[in-house]
């Protein structure tokens, strides 16, 4: 009988939601209850591609708008096998930002939402999404946005409302104004549920 292979369970939100928190979170929670679990982060800036990414986001270089959509894509699409890999050998994946990050930030800029989802197409798809939503009043007490492209409150707003448009169905929807606690303990439930539910079940292609 072939082993249970692991959940592909992602967190996305508007920005300082605490998706990087909760994420860190419960991959040591779900540790704790005996299950193996990773944290993948997009972008991942670690790799060539990710190094362009990075200095595109401090500012540091120029791309055409369609040309660094295609490079976030393909940090996700470098970071496939090793996915696979680890979910086949039951390991779950916790993924702070995913493909619903790149739509959702590129067509913010005005491209066509359709074309962006295409470069995204057959990435595996995940088991659970987990978006959390902060009042923009509440995300700014957090923490000042730093000097990164895209931290503007305007462009966020854009961004926020191409997310509702990318929602589907079985997303779960949090409300992040709670304390880390609360909200972790609400994302801990869900995702062991993820873990159970998806054991047995093949991983599917996004948006095939
Ligand atoms: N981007 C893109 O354009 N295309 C793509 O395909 C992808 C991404 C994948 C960098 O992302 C940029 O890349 C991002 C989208 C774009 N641009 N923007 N904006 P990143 O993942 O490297 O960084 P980030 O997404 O901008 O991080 P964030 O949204 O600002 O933060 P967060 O992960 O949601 O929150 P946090 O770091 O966990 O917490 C933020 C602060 O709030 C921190 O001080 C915490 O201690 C505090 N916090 C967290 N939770 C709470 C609660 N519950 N109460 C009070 N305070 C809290």
């Amino acid at each position: 009988m072939a082993s249970a292979r692991g959940a592909l369970i992602v967190l996305e939100g508007v920005d300082h939601s605490g998706k990087t928190t909760q994420c860190m979170k419960l991959v040591e929670a779900l540790k704790k209850h005996g299950q193996k679990a990773e944290l993948i982060r997009f972008p991942d800036r670690t790799t060539a591609i990710g190094s362009v990414i990075n200095d595109y986001l401090g500012n540091k270089c120029e791309l055409h708008d369609f040309a660094i959509h295609l490079l976030f894509s393909a940090n996700r699409w470098e970071a496939v096998p090793r996915m696979e890999k680890l979910l086949s050998e039951g390991t779950s994946l916790i993924v702070d930002r995913y493909a619903f990050s790149g739509v959702a930030f590129t067509a913010a800029k005005g491209l066509d939402m359709r074309r962006c989802q295409h470069s995204d197409i057959g990435l595996p798809r995940p088991d659970l999404v987990i978006y959390l939503t902060l009042p923009p009043e509440e995300a700014a007490k957090r923490s000042e946005y730093g000097g990164e492209r895209y931290e503007q409150t305007d462009f966020q707003k854009k961004v926020a409302e191409n997310f509702k448009v990318l929602q589907e169905d079985d997303w779960k929807i949090l409300n992040a104004n709670q304390t880390i606690e609360e909200l972790h303990t609400h994302i801990l439930q869900l995702a062991k549920e993820a873990v159970t539910k998806s054991s047995c079940q093949p991983i599917l292609p996004l948006w095939k």
